[in-house]
């Protein structure tokens, strides 16, 4: 299964093209919106998100609510192109609207500099158009069909906010159950199921950030429940699934570091104390801790998948840094437009999107099959130790 997204954020809208999906998955629409109305939520996002209201359009790959195993493509409108159509004309001569918006001074942190070096452009809107974050979008869309494959299987994928600008969540305060951490994480703009102080000093904390200029950065927890044991590989480096993941999810804008289950202090504790035991309970194996984050030898242990994402400040910022204009060669602030203080809680909902896209892709790989039936056929073979 591939897929891949085309679209910039103030051209017409984002196109979506998956390939090697079954044939026989339920594509509720419905679920779709939900998934790209979950992502434009979230406490501390710019003026954006209050014009685009983002809806999809299944153009081919499904009939009747169900896919046929034809490609899939998928339309999301950028509403706010109504108001770039002179910058961002596909055809005709460059217009003075255009030059207007060019600029020059690439931010550090985003992608400018870095396109300016790669493809020659001279006005950094042909870089930051493509790098923008809300290409996003459509990796939320094309995560939602994922997940509808995988909800077929009793597979189903959520996350919360652990970390906002420095506040975090003490761990031991988090509800006890899946079901209490993701109805308290849905509850609030913060995508946090942390306590209410918590809460409230993520807020001040945003609140300062704004008046202040500045951004913020977080991590998040993503957790799939339902993944079956043997997904992945040890045997080739990349069939790895935690490498696989880890590729997913480094791909999200912004993210800078990926770690699979307690994996980031790793280097703080003993194997003892890492290492999750194997114990046997009612007749069934079971593990009475997941440090491991249901990934052993790069293979899916029969735990949930847990992956933490963190997430750098964006690099847009109205307290500019300092940068050349490459123009002139003067030492000159960062370009500043429009933007998020955080897009923490965002990024919370496309790192379930990247898991889910991954862990259908292994899915497949792992039972085969052309349509929903054949895979089930599949998987009820599936060993159990
Ligand atoms: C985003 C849309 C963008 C930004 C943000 C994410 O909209 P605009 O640039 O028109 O304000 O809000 O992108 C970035 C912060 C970035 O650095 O790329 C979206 O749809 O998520």
């Amino acid at each position: 299964m591939r897929f891949y997204t085309a679209g910039e954020s103030h051209g017409q809208g984002l196109t979506v093209f998956m390939d090697g999906l079954p044939a026989g998955i339920c594509v509720d629409e419905a679920f779709i919106n939900e998934q790209l109305a979950r992502r434009q939520k979230g406490y501390g996002r710019g003026g954006r998100m209050a014009i685009e209201t983002d809806t999809v359009k299944i153009l081919n790959g499904v009939r009747f609510g169900q896919t046929t195993g034809a490609p899939i493509t998928l339309w999301i409108e950028n509403r706010d192109f109504r108001n770039w159509e002179t910058i961002m004309a596909t055809g005709g001569e460059r217009t003075e609207a255009a030059e207007e918006k060019s600029f020059h001074r690439p931010r550090p942190g985003h992608a400018d500099l870095a396109g300016h070096y790669k493809y020659g452009h001279q006005d950094l809107r042909d870089v930051l158009e493509r790098s923008s974050a809300r290409e996003t979008a459509a990796r939320v869309a094309a995560g939602a069909i994922a997940q509808l494959l995988l909800k077929e299987f009793e597979i189903r994928l959520y996350s919360h906010v652990l970390v906002l600008g420095g506040v975090a969540v003490d761990p031991a305060t988090l509800p006890q159950s899946h079901e209490a951490i993701i109805k308290r994480a849905e509850s609030n703009d913060f995508r946090c199921a942390g306590p209410d102080n918590i809460l409230a000093e993520m807020k001040e904390r945003v609140d300062a950030a704004l008046k202040e200029g500045v951004t913020l950065g977080g991590r998040i927890e993503v957790v799939a429940l339902g993944v079956p044991p043997g997904l992945g590989s040890y045997a080739q480096w990349d069939l790895k699934l935690d490498g696989l993941l880890a590729q997913g999810l480094m791909s999200i804008p912004a993210v800078k570091a990926v770690a699979i289950g307690s994996g980031d202090i790793a280097d703080q504790v003993t194997g003892e104390e890492f290492h999750d035991a194997i114990v046997m309970e009612k007749g069934k194996i079971t593990r009475p801790t997941n440090r491991a984050g249901g990934l052993e030898g790069g293979v899916t242990n029969g735990m949930p998948v847990i992956a933490h994402v963190v997430m750098k400040p964006i690099s847009t910022m109205r307290k500019a840094l300092p940068s050349v204009n490459l123009q002139t060669g003067a030492a000159e602030e960062a370009h500043f437009e429009r933007s998020d203080v955080t897009a923490v809680p965002a990024c919370g909902v496309v790192a379930e999107a990247m898991m889910a896209l991954t862990l259908a892709q292994v899915f497949l790989q792992k039972f085969g099959g052309d349509s929903v039936a054949e895979l089930k056929a599949h998987k009820i073979a599936e060993f159990n130790v």
